[in-house]
C-alpha cells in the first residue's frame, strides 16, 4: 500500500496536489482548522472538460501524532506559522515539501526542520470555481529539491507527480522572477495570465520588471536567463488562469507580495542595487491590498 501523504493548505494549488496524489492510488488527508470530517471536491480540467469527483478526510493540526509524508501548499506568508502547530509530529524520517511561491521560508525550513526538508517550485495552474469546484487551468511542471545538496536519502520516495532535481535553488530563483513578472501585473491589470500578452502597457511593464531582476541575478553571481521569454511562456500555458495574486486581491486577502517583489527589492538593497520598478508595483500592491 502507498503512504499518506497530508497536505497543509487546502487552496486551489493544494486540492489540485490532493487530487493528483490520490489519482496515484496515495491515501491523501487535508490539515485544516475547520471541522468539518471529509472535503469533497469537484475536479474539472479545462484542457479536456473532464469533470470528476474526489473526497478526502479532513484532520485538525492538533489531532496529528506523527506525519510521514506533509505537502505544504500554503501562502509563504503562512508556512512558517501554520507549520508550527505540526513540528512536534514531524520526527527524523518525515518527508516534508513545499511548494509556495516566493522566496524566504524555504531557507528558514532547511535549517530548522528536524526530518527530510524539499524545496519545491511548481507551474500548474488551479482556480476555484464555487467552494467544492476546482478548474485545473494550466498544466506545468513540478520540481522539488533539497536546498544546499546534490543528493538524496535513499529511504524517501515521492509521488510520481514530482521531479526531483539537483538544483531546486535554481528553479526557485525562475519561478521567482516568472511569479513577480505577472503576478502583481495580473493585480494591477485585473485580468487573467494570457489577457497581460495582449495589453502593450503590461508588457511594457513586464519588460523594466525582466531587466531589474536580470540585473540583480548577474550581481548575485547566478546564471542569467531571459527572464521575460520565461514569464510569457508561462502566461500563455496559464492563459485562461486568474494567477493566485489576482485571486488573493478579488477576495481581500494579504498577498504575497513581500515574497516576490519584495524579495527582490531587499535582496537589491542588500546588494546596492536599484530596482525601482519592482518597488513600484510592491507600493501599488499594497495600495490595493487597503
Ligand atoms: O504560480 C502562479 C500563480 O498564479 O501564483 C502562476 C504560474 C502564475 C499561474 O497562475
Amino acid at each position: 500500500m502507498k503512504p499518506t501523504w497530508h497536505i497543509l493548505g487546502a487552496g486551489a494549488i493544494g486540492c489540485l496536489f490532493a487530487c493528483r496524489i490520490q489519482d496515484l492510488g496515495y491515501n491523501v488527508k487535508l490539515i485544516t482548522r475547520r471541522s468539518e470530517k471529509t472535503k469533497q471536491l469537484e475536479l474539472l480540467t479545462s484542457s479536456d472538460g473532464t469533470h470528476r469527483d474526489y473526497e478526502f478526510d479532513c484532520i485538525k493540526p492538533g489531532a496529528i501524532e506523527s506525519l510521514t509524508n506533509l505537502l505544504i501548499c500554503t501562502k509563504a506568508q503562512d508556512v512558517l506559522p501554520a507549520l508550527d502547530a505540526l513540528k512536534s509530529a514531524l520526527h527524523k524520517q518525515s518527508v516534508v515539501v513545499s511548494l509556495n511561491n516566493g522566496l524566504g521560508p524555504q531557507e528558514i525550513l532547511n535549517k530548522d526542520l528536524p526530518c527530510h526538508y524539499f524545496a519545491g517550485a511548481t507551474s500548474v495552474g488551479a482556480n476555484f470555481e464555487t467552494k467544492n469546484q476546482l478548474v485545473f487551468a494550466g498544466s506545468g511542471d513540478t520540481f522539488i529539491g533539497q536546498l544546499g545538496s546534490e543528493s538524496r536519502p535513499d529511504s524517501v520516495s515521492f509521488p510520481e507527480l514530482f521531479t526531483l532535481v539537483n538544483n531546486i535553488e535554481e528553479r526557485l530563483w525562475d519561478k521567482l522572477a516568472i511569479n513577480c513578472l505577472i503576478n502583481p501585473l495580473t493585480g494591477i491589470f485585473k485580468c487573467k495570465n494570457g489577457d497581460l500578452l495582449n495589453n502593450p502597457e503590461a508588457m511594457n511593464v513586464m519588460t523594466e520588471l525582466a531587466k531589474e531582476f536580470t540585473s540583480l541575478t548577474v550581481q548575485s553571481g547566478k546564471p542569467q536567463k531571459d527572464y521575460l521569454s520565461m514569464a510569457t511562456a508561462v502566461a500563455h500555458k496559464t492563459a485562461e488562469n486568474y494567477s493566485s495574486m489576482y485571486r488573493d486581491l478579488q477576495f481581500g486577502r494579504q498577498t504575497e507580495i513581500a515574497h516576490l517583489n519584495g524579495y527582490v527589492v531587499n535582496q537589491s538593497v542588500h546588494l546596492g542595487l536599484m530596482v525601482p520598478v519592482h518597488q513600484e508595483i510592491c507600493s501599488r500592491i499594497h495600495a490595493l491590498e487597503k
